[in-house]
């Protein structure tokens, strides 16, 4: 049987990782990163659909291209997690199973970092754990995807 496919997608800005603000982002790249959720979904038996963009709408796109294709999500909406309706509306429309990650603990930093829109449409939230978080997020999918195969 197929692998079942998860898309990976990341939002605006996360394209400068390892570039800039290495004290709260570190030294890795968004390379280094995608390399991390190839090799895990390799051990987890996963397809990885792995994306970046910088924009809104295309991000939006994306979500509503993983309905009937994609068995689940793990989103990194960056900036757009705190803004976002319209992502957060997509994520819920699509029925899939969501794991919302962020690299920093988002609940250490500045206060308008403490809420997420997109939270409401994930199942879980992993933060501040860094490029594990992704790891751990695609572990939660593999078995959420299992359960309900
Ligand atoms: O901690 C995370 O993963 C964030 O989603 C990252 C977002 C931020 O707006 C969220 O509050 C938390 C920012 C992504 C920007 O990434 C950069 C990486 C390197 C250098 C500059 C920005």
């Amino acid at each position: 049987m197929a692998e079942p496919l998860i898309a990976v997608l990341n939002g605006p800005n996360l394209n400068l990782l390892g570039l800039r603000e290495p004290e709260i982002y570190g030294i890795q790249t968004l390379d280094d990163l995608e390399a991390v959720c190839a090799e895990a979904g390799e051990q987890l038996g996963l397809a990885i659909d792995f994306r970046q963009t910088n924009g809104e709408g295309e991000l939006i796109t994306w979500v509503h291209e993983c309905r009937g294709r994609a068995a689940g999500i793990v989103i990194n909406p960056a900036g757009y997690s705190h803004t976002s309706v319209a992502l957060m509306d997509a994520l819920h429309a699509v029925e899939l199973p969501v794991i919302e990650v962020h690299l920093s603990n988002i609940h250490q930093r500045e206060a308008f970092r403490h809420h997420s829109y997109v939270s409401r449409a994930a199942r879980g939230v992993i933060c501040g754990l860094g490029f594990s978080g992704y790891r751990l997020a695609l572990q939660a999918i593999a078995e959420i995807v299992e359960q309900e195969a």
